[in-house]
């Protein structure tokens, strides 16, 4: 099957935030449509607030698949998160992505863990947060389970966030719990962050690569930087991933020329190393 080319997609992004097409969801399904995806990565504020029916005709009808939520406005708007100290903010965020679960379902697509996990500050003590943290997180798989969806935990750099922010510290954390819906979502921003040899984490992390994010080290549509996509691409199908490269980037120097030169630089790597698309 191989890898799939994603789209971001939002209502409404700042200018610093990395989403390519912001807009009525009846405005920017059929544009990355016509643009050449045939996937998309929504990112929502509150599923709540959403037309979910005109959403899913949308996609339909456009034949665009929904492959992922992405969930971390909500922390930066409201500071809802998964390891808080108070117990009620915990639960007003596992409700909060429950019904991005919802929303999810049809397509069954994956829900982001990244931002929404909270900071250690949000508990006050490391090792507070990580005890809430995991105790959200057996919660959401259980979700995760009646909603048949999958959820993905965001390794990110660590000005951003302060738990597991390494491929080697996501593995083993994965491996000491018992979580069954539970993946790693990497990103290419990040791992140019943070690893030492981003190839062979990946092929270590194998199997529980559930998603990725791509943007270049600047933020820009990947080809703009210097981060060695090639790489990244051939660990990824080393490890036999089958799943979304989302493009994460800023909409620069527009919405259009990134979507199209992100989607053209990553087919163009993928057909040589897939050998086929
Ligand atoms: C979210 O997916 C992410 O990668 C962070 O850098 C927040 O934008
Ligand atoms: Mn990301």
């Amino acid at each position: 099957m191989g890898m799939m080319i994603a789209a971001t997609g939002a209502l409404k992004a700042g200018y610093d935030s990395p989403v390519l097409y912001r807009g009525a969801y009846k405005e920017i399904i059929p544009k990355l449509s016509a643009d050449g995806y045939k996937a998309v990565e929504l990112h929502i504020l509150d599923s709540d607030e959403i037309d979910r029916q005109e959403l899913w005709r949308l996609l339909e009808q456009n034949d665009v698949r929904l492959t992922s939520i992405g969930t971390g406005s909500v922390y930066e708007a409201k500071g809802i998160n998964l390891g808080d100290r108070d117990r009620l903010v915990r639960q007003q965020a596992i409700r909060h992505l429950e019904s991005h679960m919802v929303t999810a379902e049809p397509s069954h697509a994956l829900i982001i863990v990244g931002l929404i996990a909270g900071r250690y500050r949000d508990a006050g003590l490391a090792e507070g947060f990580q005890k809430n943290l995991t105790e959200s997180l057996y919660d959401l798989d259980g979700l995760a389970k009646k909603h048949d969806v999958r959820i993905g935990f965001e390794i990110m750099n660590s000005y951003e966030s302060d738990f597991l922010t390494t491929i080697d510290a996501g593995i083993q954390y994965l491996q000491e719990q018992t979580f069954e819906r539970i993946c790693l979502h990497l990103d290419s921003l990040h791992m140019n962050i943070e690893e030492t040899d981003i190839g062979a984490a990946i092929r270590r992390a194998g199997k529980l690569v559930g998603h990725v994010h791509i943007a270049d080290n600047d933020g820009w549509y990947p080809g703009h930087g210097h981060i060695n996509f090639r790489e990244i691409l051939q660990a990824l199908y080393e490890i036999g991933y089958d799943g979304t490269l989302a493009l994460e980037t800023y909409n620069r120097p527009d919405t259009q020329t990134s979507a199209r030169r992100g989607l053209n630089f990553l087919s163009f790597l993928l057909e040589e190393i897939e050998g086929k698309k």
